[in-house]
């Protein structure tokens, strides 16, 4: 089978509310924005790009289990649920598609409690505190990934 030139950008929960609060943190960008301009660094190596944001665990990792059918990779931010959660990184081992985890803060930099990631070690590409811009980053190094660097 010929690998499929979509991608599965995942958001985790709250960030439906970028935009509306803590701008020192996250910037004042929403959520479309953060999907536009992943959409637009995958339309740039041909890639198209299918969103998903939902506040319940089992939603995203429906949607995980979902991109095995049509999708040579995933685009994460687990928000919250990076710090706490087996079974999201059990969605993501378990699907076997290359992954990008991205943060919009440094999330090393942070409280204590945020500097473990449960994602990181079965993500490939990790981006954190470029803001929203470091989606595109985790799109264009993804896809260099999926393409073995050749983008072909
Ligand atoms: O820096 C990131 O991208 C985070 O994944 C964002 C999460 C946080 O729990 C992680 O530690 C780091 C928070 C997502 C909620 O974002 C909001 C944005 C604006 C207003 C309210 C929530």
């Amino acid at each position: 089978m010929t690998t499929p030139r979509r991608l599965l950008l995942v958001n985790g929960p709250n960030l439906n509310l970028l935009g509306t609060r803590e701008p020192a943190v996250y910037g004042s960008d929403t959520l479309a924005d953060v999907e536009r301009i992943a959409t637009d660094a995958a339309a740039a190596h041909g890639f198209d790009l299918r969103g998903v944001q939902s506040n319940h665990e089992g939603v995203l990792i429906d949607a995980i289990h979902e991109a095995r059918a049509d999708c040579a990779g995933i685009v994460i931010n687990p928000a919250g649920l990076t710090h706490t959660s087996v079974v999201l990184r059990d969605a993501l081992s378990g699907v076997g598609l290359p992954v990008a985890e991205v943060h919009i803060s440094n999330i090393s930099e942070r409280e204590p409690f945020r500097h473990h990631s449960y994602v990181a070690e079965v993500a490939a590409v990790h981006v954190v505190g470029e803001g929203v811009r470091g989606y595109a980053t985790a799109v264009d190094r993804l896809i260099a990934v999926i393409t073995g660097g050749t983008d072909g």
